[in-house]
């Protein structure tokens, strides 16, 4: 029978929230039955970073990490594991619609399954907790790993930016689903290797989605080993110019660079894969939100040096802002970052290279966490640049001569770079 409810919860619920996100030590939780009938038994659980969720005459139900677990079986306590309700790991209602990490990873395998001529799903590495990294790759039956020019997508770097997972999703969709349907995206994937990683942080999202409504977390899922979760911003760990200014050098910064350049699973797998393929020509990273589209540098404010390249950049995010409505800029036009996947796969690899800060604009239209009625507008706003991308994967600088064309027609054209620039 429970027993004065309100005030004990209310006591354990203010013991419980004055520990700091990051103390939060795995995302392993578990529901535990431990048998406790004193209020010092009780506070000895809660001090050991255990949610009490429930107070019984005899015993207490918990929500607690493997570690905590442990630390509860070392101090004697008898107790059982119960299995944890899926409502309880999973988007709130209204936000259903968007993936969970479950779903992607059944619906990849899915297509992998149904379109197995043209898709083939591969796992490229393993998260700080072990959950395989998936990666698709759609091309055209005949096509040999690497010989057709090939491009990347990626998702989902920072694991609260869910509608950076649907739109490499729906990508995926969209290629399959109209194969051998529409002419354009035939040739398309006949033509070019296209590889989507719709979830490179599959650790944090699952985290961000994990407790109700949302965890508002960004980084991975590392650990200090000693059971405490600090997490390392992926879009602060690739090796270019890593260690610089605008990203965390201290562990509780929402944007951690990590130990190393490179010192996570996660990024350690991109990098891998990408140096791999030296057919790959163009990289999008998508990421919410600001509506914009950026290119390299991030790590300087000065723009990148070789003049055509830049000109390839300028060139294809002010091409893809106009499908969009979004906002072509230089990264660092926001702010300096060291670290991040695009200043990487130029500056190390000579990608093209581009990051989407995704639908909405602002925090007031739902931030991180914009309603799921959006998500198909959204999905659909973008895959007219990525169809456009992919085109271009054969030879980037092919948007150079449109540029030539495109100047004789147009005579506002510099007015346009200057808003690019
Ligand atoms: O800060 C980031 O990693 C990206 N923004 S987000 O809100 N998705 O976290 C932007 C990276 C762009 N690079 C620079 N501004 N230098
Ligand atoms: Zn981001």
């Amino acid at each position: 029978m429970r027993y004065g409810l309100p005030r004990v919860l209310c006591l354990f619920s203010v013991l419980f929230l004055s520990l700091p996100l990051a103390a939060t030590p795995s995302h392993d939780l578990k529901i535990v039955r431990i048998d406790a009938s004193t209020r010092d038994q009780r506070t000895e659980i809660a001090s050991m970073g255990i949610a009490i969720e429930e107070v019984y005459s005899d015993h207490v139900v918990g929500l607690a990490y493997d570690e905590q677990v442990e630390t509860l079986s070392e101090a004697g306590f008898r107790f059982s594991l119960q299995a944890m309700p899926a409502f309880l790991m999973d988007f709130p209602p209204q936000d259903s619609d968007f993936h969970n990490l479950a779903e992607l990873n059944s619906r990849l395998e899915e297509i992998a399954q149904h379109y197995a001529e043209i898709a083939t799903l591969s796992v490229i590495g393993e998260s700080i907790e072990k959950k395989p990294l998936y990666m698709m790759r759609i091309s055209g039956s005949k096509n040999k790993e690497g010989a057709v020019p090939g491009i990347i997508f990626l998702g989902t770097h920072h694991a609260r930016e869910h509608l950076s997972t649907e739109v490499p999703l729906f990508l995926i969709e969209h290629l399959v689903e109209n194969y051998n349907q529409d002419e354009k995206i035939t040739a398309l994937i006949n033509e070019r290797e296209i590889w989507v990683m719709p979830m490179v942080n599959p650790d944090g999202s699952n985290y961000d989605v994990g407790d109700s409504p949302y965890q508002w977390w960004r980084k991975n899922r590392r650990s200090d080993g000693t059971g405490s979760v600090y997490g390392v911003d992926l879009n602060r760990n690739y090796g270019y110019r890593w260690g610089g200014p605008g990203a965390g050098n201290n562990r509780s910064s929402e944007t951690y660079r990590g130990d190393h350049a490179f010192s996570e699973p996660e990024t350690q797998a991109v990098k891998t894969f990408l140096e791999a393929r030296d057919n790959i020509t163009i990289l999008l990273s998508y990421h919410t939100f600001s509506e914009l589209i950026l290119y390299p540098w991030g790590y300087t404010m000065e723009g990148i040096q070789n003049q055509r390249d830049l000109r390839v950049h300028q060139m294809m995010a002010l091409r893809m802002a106009q499908m969009t409505g979004y906002r072509p800029q230089q990264s660092s036009d926001l702010y300096v970052t060291s670290g991040d996947t695009t200043d990487w796969a130029y500056g190390e690899l000579g990608v093209i290279s581009f990051t989407f800060e995704l639908y909405p604009s602002s925090l007031a239209q739902g931030g991180f966490y914009p309603s799921a009625s959006h998500i198909q507008e959204v999905v659909n706003n973008n895959l007219d640049p990525a169809l456009y991308l992919i085109d271009l994967a054969d030879n980037p600088y092919r948007v150079l001569d449109a540029q030539l064309a495109w100047m004789m027609v147009n005579p506002h054209f510099g007015m346009d770079l200057a808003y690019a620039q």
